[in-house]
């Protein structure tokens, strides 16, 4: 067992003891815990803060359609980021969707496998060809290298992803895209509140995709948002999400309707308020991690770059071929004690449809991101994580280790 696992005693924070195998719940014991723990448990602010703000919004009878509420969570968002414009949206897909649209992408559009399905499906959708390329094993970013290789005559764009809050390589992929005269985007889903090199995420490329749904660390129910210094790129997204209408009565695009509730921007008012606790809940939970877990045998809590900021909205580790077990086994061992870990996003974009079967062999191109998904476990988080699970589900790990040596 590590050090640190044992220097805490389990009895101390009321906590399962786990000592030997007979302790794991898939040999037959109580699970660790007796309430599940989720990846995705939402932040949830000042209750009584929300409630103020919803019973303003239905004193007002303004519920929808770029309402007070949108217009002052929009201009929290934008000070919040040091951002020109934030255009809000009623989640981050169509968000993506309108970006793409509003940068006057068309045909093929480079993006990594290794990212959740929304990034591929919203160029899917707009009629474009996603093409993905490989990422870097070590940060599970695009590599630039991978990104040179797929670029066509065909090619427009390039979305980066900021996975797991990381950065991508954000002036490698700048540098190609002036290169090769391709509109740069970012799916900044999960970097909330990062930053690369002291200037915050939101300010990289032509524009940066939010997604604040409830299972993101910081979230309005559903919702989204596009972030840019560019106004006419601003003004064109706001035209979109409102059916093209440049006024009453007058449309003068085939827009959609992307627009934000009032009652998703009062909670995003109301956990924007405690933004910095739940950054604090999730730092803290991330080092109890890196302390407990990262010291089994085996198990890798992926690093973050010094030269980011993070916003701790997921803790990612790496089983390897140390541990003694696969990746598959650990999840399954973790589900009993009621511990929901995640494998996101196994198996890839390309692996799922219908990419899987326009593109049989694709998975060619993509050892790294194969490789990666085959390995990587989300490990449970946020402001809700009881204390010392993560010395806990350390405690599973270690003697899941011993039990299969
Ligand atoms: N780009 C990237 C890189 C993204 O990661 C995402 C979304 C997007 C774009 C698109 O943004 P949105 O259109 O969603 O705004 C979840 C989310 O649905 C999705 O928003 C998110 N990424 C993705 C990473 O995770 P699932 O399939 O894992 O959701 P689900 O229902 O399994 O929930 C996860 C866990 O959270 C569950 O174990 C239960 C728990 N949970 C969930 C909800 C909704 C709760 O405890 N309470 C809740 O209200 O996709």
């Amino acid at each position: 067992m590590n050090k640190s696992a044992i220097d805490v005693p389990a009895e101390a924070h009321n906590r399962k003891v786990i000592r030997s195998k007979a302790d794991l719940a898939i040999n037959g014991a109580p699970p660790a815990f007796a309430e599940p723990l989720h990846v995705g448990r939402p932040n949830i602010g000042d209750r009584q803060g929300f409630i103020r703000r919803v019973n303003q919004i239905l004193d007002s009878e303004w519920l929808t359609n770029n309402g007070p509420m949108v217009q002052e969570f929009e201009q929290r968002v934008a000070d919040r980021l040091s951002v020109k414009h934030c255009v809000a949206m009623c989640n981050g897909t169509i968000a993506l969707e309108i970006a793409i649209r509003a940068l006057g992408l068309d045909g093929e559009v480079i993006l990594p496998s290794w990212t959740f399905i929304a990034t591929a499906h919203a160029l899917y959708w707009q009629g474009l060809t996603p093409v993905f390329a490989d990422i870097d094993p070590d940060t599970h970013n695009l590599d630039p290298q991978a990104v040179r290789r797929m670029i066509t005559p065909r090619t427009t764009g390039i979305i980066g992803v900021h996975l797991w809050g990381r950065p991508a390589p954000i002036e490698e992929l700048q540098t190609i895209a002036n290169e090769h005269q391709l509109k740069l985007m970012f799916d900044a889903a999960h970097a909330f509140g990062c930053s690369y090199k002291n200037q915050t995420i939101g300010n990289f490329g032509c524009c940066e995709v939010l997604s604040f749904h409830a299972t993101k660390l910081f979230n309005t129910f559903e919702g989204g948002a596009v972030v840019t210094n560019d106004d006419e790129l601003a003004q064109a997204m706001r035209l979109m999400r409102n059916f093209g209408f440049a006024g009453q009565d007058n449309v003068i695009y085939p827009g959609t309707n992307g627009k934000m509730p009032e009652i998703n921007a009062a909670m995003g008012l109301t956990n924007l308020d405690s933004f910095d606790e739940f950054i604090d809940a999730n730092r803290a939970n991330y080092h109890a991690y890196a302390e407990s877990v990262a010291a089994v045998g085996g198990i890798n809590l992926l690093p973050y770059d010094p030269d980011c900021e993070p916003n701790y909205q997921y803790v990612v580790a790496e089983v390897t071929g140390e541990f003694p077990g696969t990746r598959d086994e650990l999840i399954a061992a973790l589900r009993a004690e009621n511990v929901l870990a995640r494998r996101y996003f196994w198996p890839g974009c390309h692996q799922m449809q219908p990419y899987r079967d326009l593109w049989p062999h694709s998975g060619l191109l993509l050892p790294n991101s194969q490789a990666v998904s085959e390995r990587i476990i989300v490990l449970p988080t946020g402001n809700a994580l009881p204390p010392a699970a993560a010395q806990t589900i350390a405690d599973v790990l270690c003697c899941y280790a011993a039990d299969h040596q």
